[in-house]
């Protein structure tokens, strides 16, 4: 077998910034012990590291520096053609007890997974290099931060891991010399990166990751879904917060009002899109600002409100149809200093992609690293192409990011990719309706996982693929937060998907949205009105600010439209999710069901 990652030799003063914490020298000595690396690299996250780690990429071909003119600081990756994406099918959850892994979760058990295990990961790294991640996830003087350790034998996961986590001695410090301190073991290793040696499997009461077989971000970046959404989600049901799939924004009115407002929507849903919307030209004066794209961690703060944090430190974006037109803030924010995994590669150093702003270029390399050009049947860059880019690159950033006890939460938002059936927003009439909504949330498959494209999936509240636990303890742990808010958030569901006759989308979208947002911000205010439909509260023409957006009265009808047949269809796909749950579905979410099927039943 070729090895995939050569060992490095780094000179003195590189590498060698050995933590002292006893328990992760002694677990990095076992995982060394089993896995025979070269020589071990602890990473210490400095400047001076990251330019020797680059250095070294480029010279295996990890990497390709991109034109340092047109692209500052960037580079491009190409992924194994096998390896292009998460693969939920060998992502498991290894819980003592089936039923705690519940019955959305590849389940397998713990003692024979780690056995099996340790065998794909003997000898594994023989002529690699080991390097050791220390990482923090969450802003460093927050309480719920969280220290986690990834061993891996792939340069560019420590690459990306610099732009996508506080790295380095940030960690170390953290962690402290406390033996009984929590923190996160990652262990990840290419292998040989065959589908058939693939596992992502977590073991959540052991606070523990193993990754072997890929080298595709949302698979082997352990912080990002396998810690701050699988694991994440077990802890803070035990320690009593939440850890959702979530974009966190802020939005400011003309004079200075400003709410924070969380949304979950499916994988490659416009999450990254709506975090950094700019309102169009009739919202003068509003100003949306993000504080996290893709996960919020939130707590009960002292005044009873719900208070979020991003755990990241970057954005692993999906880049077709990124561009100047659809998200001018994120095109900023790739500007420079971003590394680019699966895009395609024109001749002159630049990077290009389907949807990006110009026409296609003559000629170009496409992400597998084959010549293209506008007549080749094959995508120039891969659907599910990414970007890593440092947060600090957005020019919309908010400015409490880095604030330990988080941002205020006033609504939260749920959505779908909906053809039909679901309107473009309402309102869920209370806590528990608002869980209901979220529980039953449903969106057209994309092409972030492997799998179909296009087919209905019920995805509640977008963590049907990160739910480290039984979902229907979490939908439990989700209604006991309600009543423990003595000021909850609002909570709506929203639709920018949904098609008319002529099989067009009816909503513009993009910048746009913020019309949507100022009513879900009106309702918090105690502001405009709604009309009670028999699914939630949506807003009545004149409580719907459309002034200067080119749609007609018919269209928005239509998007407002609770269609009994499609809702008669909608209510029996729910039961039918609902049923695949198991016995131990809340009552209250039960209830929530008959109340809505009695409304259509006639
Ligand atoms: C992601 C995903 O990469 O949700 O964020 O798949
Ligand atoms: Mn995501």
């Amino acid at each position: 077998m070729d090895n995939l990652a050569p060992a490095i030799s780094p000179p003195g003063g590189i590498g060698d910034s050995k933590p002292s914490h006893q328990a992760v020298l002694d677990w990095v000595q076992e995982v060394a012990r089993l896995t025979e690396p070269e020589n071990i690299f602890w990473c210490d996250g400095s400047e001076k590291e990251h330019d020797w780690l680059l250095g070294e990429a480029q010279r295996q071909g990890v990497v390709i520096k991109l034109n340092e003119e047109k692209n500052p600081g960037s580079y491009l990756h190409r992924s194994n053609p096998n390896d292009v994406a998460r693969v939920e099918q060998f992502t498991l959850i290894c819980t003592p007890t089936q039923e705690e892994a519940g019955p959305t979760n590849n389940w397998a058990e713990p003692a024979e997974t780690y056995t099996k295990l340790h065998g794909m990961l003997a000898g594994a790294m023989r002529g690699r290099t080991m390097f050791v991640v220390p990482y923090i996830m969450g802003p460093p003087d927050s309480s719920l931060t969280k220290v986690g350790f990834e061993i891996t034998d792939s340069i560019y996961v420590v690459l990306s891991m610099r732009i996508m986590t506080r790295m380095g001695s940030i960690a170390v410090k953290r962690l402290g010399t406390d033996v009984e301190a929590e923190w996160n073991r990652g262990v990840h290793s290419l292998l040989d990166v065959n589908p058939d040696r693939r596992l992502i499997c977590h073991f959540p009461q052991d606070n523990a990751i193993i990754s072997v077989g890929s080298g595709y971000g949302g698979n082997v970046l352990l912080s990002k879904k396998c810690l701050a959404l699988r694991i994440g989600s077990y802890l803070a049901r035990k320690q009593g917060w939440l850890a959702e799939h979530m974009l966190i924004l802020g939005v400011e009115s003309p004079e200075g009002r400003k709410h924070y407002v969380a949304a979950a929507f499916p994988s490659a849903c416009g999450k990254t899109n709506f975090a950094m919307l700019i309102p169009p030209a009739h919202f003068k004066g509003w100003k949306v600002t993000t504080v996290g794209d893709d996960i919020a961690w939130m707590q009960i703060g002292q005044d009873g409100r719900l208070y979020a944090v991003n755990p990241e430190n970057g954005y692993f974006g999906v880049v077709p149809g990124t561009s100047y037109k659809s998200n001018p803030n994120a095109m900023k924010s790739i500007e420079r200093d971003t590394l680019y995994t699966n895009v395609a590669l024109t001749d002159d150093g630049d990077v290009w992609w389907e949807g990006k702003d110009g026409p296609p270029p003559a000629s170009c390399i496409d992400w597998r690293g084959n010549r293209w050009t506008p007549e080749s049947k094959e995508k120039a860059a891969h659907p599910n192409s990414r970007f890593a880019v440092p947060m600090r690159n957005n020019p919309v950033l908010d400015a409490d990011v880095e604030k330990g006890s988080g941002v205020p939460i006033s609504a939260i938002i749920f959505g779908g990719r909906r053809s039909d059936t679901m309107p473009l927003v309402f309102q869920a009439f209370d806590w528990t309706h608002g869980v209901y909504a979220g529980a039953t949330m449903a969106s057209e498959t994309t092409a972030a996982a492997t799998g179909a494209v296009g087919q209905v999936r019920r995805d509640p509240m977008a963590m049907l693929p990160f739910c480290g636990y039984n979902m229907s303890q979490y939908f439990r742990h989700w209604l006991e937060i309600g009543p423990r808010l003595a000021n909850p958030p609002l909570i709506f569901h929203v639709n920018w998907f949904r098609k008319g006759p002529d099989g067009k989308f009816m909503w513009p979208g993009f910048g746009e949205n913020m019309r949507v947002l100022k009513w879900v911000l009106d309702r918090c205010e105690g502001g405009r009105g709604g009309a009670e439909t028999e699914v939630g509260i949506i807003p009545r023409p004149e409580d719907f600010d459309l002034a200067e957006l080119d749609i007609t009265r018919e269209t928005m009808r239509e998007l407002f439209s609770i269609k009994p047949d499609e809702w008669k269809k909608e209510v029996e796909a729910q039961s039918e999710f609902f049923k695949t749950l198991g016995q131990d579905m809340p009552r209250e979410l039960n209830a929530q069901h008959d109340k809505l099927a009695a409304k259509f039943a006639k």
